[in-house]
This record gives structure tokens, C-alpha cells and sequence, in this order.
């Protein structure tokens, strides 16, 4: 009896030592989202204080100080930055292209133990990441500088990893799109496309067609908020990006690894230029940009040399403002009614022994395309492009369902998934009477984590041509910056999960836990996302 009492001691003090010691030897996983291929957690603690430098080698300058910057928002300490470390501790920037066969341009490796923060990587991207990876290892809580020692090594699945914001319908200031940018980073979101022109507005300079934001830049009306039949009697506009907004976005995007991909709709969605320079079109107008949502059945006139000469001239100073490899071209729902009756288009048609009005669509595009190959550039469009088949060296957004980019990628085009079934974030998250008003449509959260972006039916050599996915913030029904941040948060992150993890780590459950935590971090960044909670909105 006394025996076993002793035992029983002596096993109160081991557990006790234990429980002492077990934070220090194994420490909480943080939060990481998106999840990294390879996380272990070492025993010890990195503390970011006053004391702690940012050492820069050589072309780490730039992250080291967009980290500083970041991490004087989460901790409060002003870090400088030095190239050499002397006294405390510090987190050390290092570029080793010998990382990049085995990691790519977006890896890093992150070695933190309680004198260093090592964030190594082929190229300053991958820096930038190890930075953000470091970041969400910060508990959530402000001002807290304790950052468990770990290890990571992290590349991302797919080099595409969108979201697509929708300024035609409702505009949307720099200052805000500078927000998204910096909340798409934050999740490691890379792509982000804007919807610049359609129908119901034309929202970016274009010095040679000053008329194009004169007239396009403004509609009489929009649909009521609420009554989607009915005019709000309020003029929208004028609201566009100057040419100077635009650089200035571009140089923000690019300094937090975010490529800006223009879309300019053509030859459909193209009233509000139409509205502007009626002779494009087949009938002649005179039109108003569009006062209703929708598809405008006036396009573009693929028949007449002139109309296509002034899509590539609006293109020639897009690509002057967009350094992006890819530029979109749009393509989806271009009724192409019009071109049927119209005498030019016809004339064409039989001039090029083209068969179907799908395929002027397409001899359109092959002009565009090579207007845009001679300017060093890709074209992509939505997957109407393959209705009259592809040209050479197209990339398609597949977004009527996953079909259009299985066709593509087995005829070995790149492929961008962006199906209504998963993608579209302007549907309706939950079906509560607590949701806000949306276009229609129902996608959870849940739904969005279990898309795979790579449909079983592609052959295993396709598969590469699937370059990623993206989420689209159409704007129909989001009127204000706090509907955007809604109905994107926290699908867009659970879309960052599932094209940057390893598919094998898809896991809702874990996901979800870490989601909680993360998103204390939005709160303090003020992030109106949609709660948890099954309601939906307060
Ligand atoms: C279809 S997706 C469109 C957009 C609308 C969207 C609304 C696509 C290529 N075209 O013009 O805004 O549906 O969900």
C-alpha cells in the first residue's frame, strides 16, 4: 500500500515536469492556411522583439522590407534591416537558386530556432511567402511576438491561384482593390483578374478612345437593390481607373507577388464601347450602356477591319499598362445573332470559308491573339472560345463546369477551372434568411475546399496543362466593399487551401479548426467575412 502510494507520487511529479515541459518540447501547431506541404515543430521559442533584425542578403531587399513592414502591424517592434546579423536574434532573407529544381519560384524553406529565422528560397517570391508563413506562425492574439521554432518546406500545387473582381457592374476604388490585394497575399493568392469592361460600364482609360470613359464610364441607372426588375433612377459614374491608378495598382500588386490580369470583354459584353463608338458594332446604334444586368445581344462587328483594328488598338495600351504574360479577352456569352445579319460579317464568313458565325468567333480571336503573341503576350477567354474551335495558342477559363477545360487541356491548351458549381462566389453561401441578396445559386464553404481542380476524366499527362483555379466576385449584387469581403471571405481561403496544399492533405475537418483561429486574424484587420456560424450574417 505504501508502495503504491509512493508510486503514485512519483508518477503526480513525472506528469506534472511533463506537463510543465510539454509546451516547451512539443508546442501547438499554428494555424498555417493555406496548409504547407511539410510543417515539423521543434521544442523552443523565436521571440521578435526591438532587439530582432532583418538580415537582407543580396536581391532580398525588397521582402525584407515588405516583412518588416508586416511585421511592425503584428507585433509593434520596428525591425531594421541590416546585412549582417550582430547582437539578438534575427530573421535572415536568403536567395539560393539551387532551391529552385526541387521548389520552384513561389517555394521557400523556413527554419526558425530560438536565435534564427532562416526563410531561404529561389527566388523573391518564395521569400515572400516564408514571410507570410512566418507571420501566421504569430499567434493570433495582437501584439504577442512569440513564434514557435519549426521547420517548413513549402512549394505550391498550382501556379494560378485567382480571384476575379468584377469593377464593370460595381466599381471598385484602388484603395480597395489594394485591400483585396493584400488579403489575397495574405493567403498566398497570386492572380487577380479585372472584369474591366462589359455591358454596363467601361472602366479603364484608354487614350486613344477618350470617348470610351466619357460615355462608357457612366449608365443611366442600375437595377434596384432589392428589386433586380426595376431602375434605381440614381446616373452611375462617371468611374474608371486612370491609367496612373492602374500602374500604381500594378506596382502594388507585383510588390506582393499578385499579377493583375485585364480583361477586356470582346466581341459580347461590349456595349459600353459600342454606347462610345457605335460603327464597331453591326447595326451602327446609337446604344446607351446597359441600365439592366444581363447579356446585350449588340457586339462587336467581326466583319469589318476597322472594328478589329480598334480591339487591338484598346489592347495595344492595355498591354502597355499590365505587365502580365496573360491578357483576357473575355469571349462568354456573345450572342452572336447579330453577326447572322449583318452584311459585312457574312462577307466575311464566306471570304474565309468559315462555317458558323462560332467560327468568326474564333477567326477573331485568331486575329486578336496574334496581335497580342506580336506584344509578347497569351490570350485567354472564357470557354465560349472553344465553340468554334480553339486557336493555337489559347488558354481557357472554364466556367460553364469543368467540360470546356477537360476538352482543352486533352487538345494540350492550359486550362484555368472556374466552374459555376464551385467558383462562383457571388452565389449564396448558405440559405438562411439572414443572407444577403445574391445573384442566386449555392455554394458553402465546404463545397469550395472539396473542388479538385484536376477532373479525374483528364488523362495523368494533361494534367499540367490545369494551371490552377479562381473564385469570382462578380458584381451584379455586390454594391458596397463590405458585400466583396463577404461573399469572398473565407471561400477565397479555402480556395487559397486548394491550389496551394497537396491535394492528399485536403482535410474540411482540420481546415476548419485552423479557419477559427485564422480568422481572429482577419478580425483585427477589420475583414467583414461571412461568420461560421450557419446564419450567416448578425
Ligand atoms: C456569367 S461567368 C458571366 C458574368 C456574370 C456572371 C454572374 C461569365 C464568363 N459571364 O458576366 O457576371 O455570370 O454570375
Amino acid at each position: 500500500m505504501k508502495q503504491n502510494a509512493l508510486h503514485c507520487f512519483a508518477l503526480t511529479l513525472l506528469l506534472a515536469a511533463f506537463a510543465q515541459a510539454a509546451p516547451e518540447a512539443t508546442p501547438r501547431p499554428a494555424a498555417l492556411i493555406p496548409a504547407p506541404s511539410q510543417l515539423t515543430m521543434r521544442p523552443g521559442r523565436f521571440l521578435v522583439s526591438d532587439r530582432t533584425v532583418i538580415v537582407a542578403s543580396k536581391g532580398a531587399e525588397a521582402e525584407a522590407a515588405m516583412l518588416a513592414r508586416s511585421l511592425r502591424a503584428l507585433t509593434g517592434h520596428e525591425l531594421s534591416i541590416v546585412d549582417r546579423q550582430a547582437a539578438g536574434n534575427a530573421l535572415v532573407l536568403q536567395l539560393d537558386g539551387d532551391l529552385a529544381p526541387s521548389l520552384g519560384p513561389e517555394g521557400y524553406r523556413l527554419s526558425v530556432t530560438p536565435e534564427r529565422a532562416l526563410l531561404k528560397a529561389a527566388a523573391p517570391a518564395g521569400l515572400f511567402y516564408a514571410g507570410i508563413t512566418f507571420g501566421q506562425l504569430l499567434p493570433p492574439q495582437p501584439g504577442s511576438a512569440e513564434v514557435p521554432c519549426v521547420e517548413v518546406e513549402d512549394a505550391p500545387r498550382f501556379s494560378w491561384r485567382g480571384l476575379l473582381m468584377d469593377p464593370a457592374r460595381h466599381f471598385w476604388e484602388p484603395e480597395f482593390v489594394k485591400r483585396m490585394i493584400d488579403l489575397m497575399a495574405l493567403h498566398k493568392l497570386n492572380t487577380l483578374q479585372l472584369h474591366l469592361t462589359d455591358d454596363q460600364g467601361w472602366r479603364i482609360e484608354i487614350r486613344q478612345y477618350p470617348r470610351l470613359t466619357q460615355i462608357g464610364a457612366i449608365r443611366k441607372q442600375s437595377p434596384q437593390k432589392g428589386n433586380r426588375k426595376a431602375g434605381d433612377g440614381e446616373p452611375y459614374g462617371p468611374l474608371y481607373y486612370t491609367q496612373e491608378q492602374l500602374r500604381d495598382l500594378v506596382a502594388y500588386a507585383q510588390a506582393r507577388h499578385v499579377t493583375l490580369v485585364p480583361e477586356i470583354e470582346m466581341p459580347g459584353h461590349f456595349l459600353a464601347a459600342l454606347a462610345a463608338y457605335p460603327e464597331n458594332s453591326c447595326r451602327g446604334g446609337p446604344f446607351e450602356v446597359r441600365t439592366a444586368w444581363g447579356v446585350e445581344p449588340d457586339i462587336l462587328c467581326a466583319g469589318n477591319d476597322a472594328a478589329v483594328t480598334f480591339a487591338q488598338n484598346i489592347l495595344g495600351e492595355v498591354v502597355e499598362l499590365f505587365p502580365s504574360r496573360f491578357i483576357h479577352i473575355g469571349g462568354d456569352e456573345a450572342p452572336r445573332d447579330r453577326w447572322k445579319t449583318c452584311p459585312k460579317c457574312q462577307a466575311r464568313m464566306k471570304a474565309e470559308g468559315l462555317k458558323s458565325e462560332a467560327q468568326l468567333q474564333t477567326w477573331l480571336n485568331r486575329r486578336i491573339e496574334a496581335f497580342l503573341a506580336s506584344k509578347g503576350r497569351r490570350m485567354i477567354g472564357w470557354d465560349e472560345i472553344l465553340e468554334g474551335g480553339l486557336t493555337p495558342g489559347a488558354t481557357v477559363m472554364s466556367w460553364r463546369g469543368v467540360q470546356g477545360g477537360i476538352d482543352a487541356a486533352a487538345a494540350g491548351h492550359d486550362v484555368v477551372m472556374s466552374p459555376t458549381s464551385h467558383c462562383y462566389f457571388d452565389y449564396a453561401q448558405g440559405r438562411g434568411p439572414r443572407e444577403p441578396e445574391s445573384i442566386g445559386g449555392h455554394i458553402p464553404l465546404e463545397m469550395v475546399y472539396l473542388f479538385e481542380p484536376v477532373p479525374q476524366q483528364l488523362a495523368a499527362d494533361k494534367a499540367k496543362h490545369i494551371l490552377g483555379a479562381q473564385g469570382n466576385l462578380w458584381a451584379e449584387f455586390l454594391w458596397a466593399p463590405e458585400d466583396v469581403e463577404y461573399f469572398a471571405f473565407p471561400r477565397a481561403i479555402a480556395l487559397a487551401e486548394v491550389t496551394w496544399s497537396k491535394a492528399a492533405s485536403r482535410d474540411f475537418n482540420g481546415f476548419r479548426r485552423r479557419l477559427e483561429e485564422h480568422l481572429r486574424r482577419l478580425d483585427r484587420l477589420q475583414v467583414r467575412y461571412r461568420p461560421l456560424d450557419p446564419q450567416g450574417r448578425p
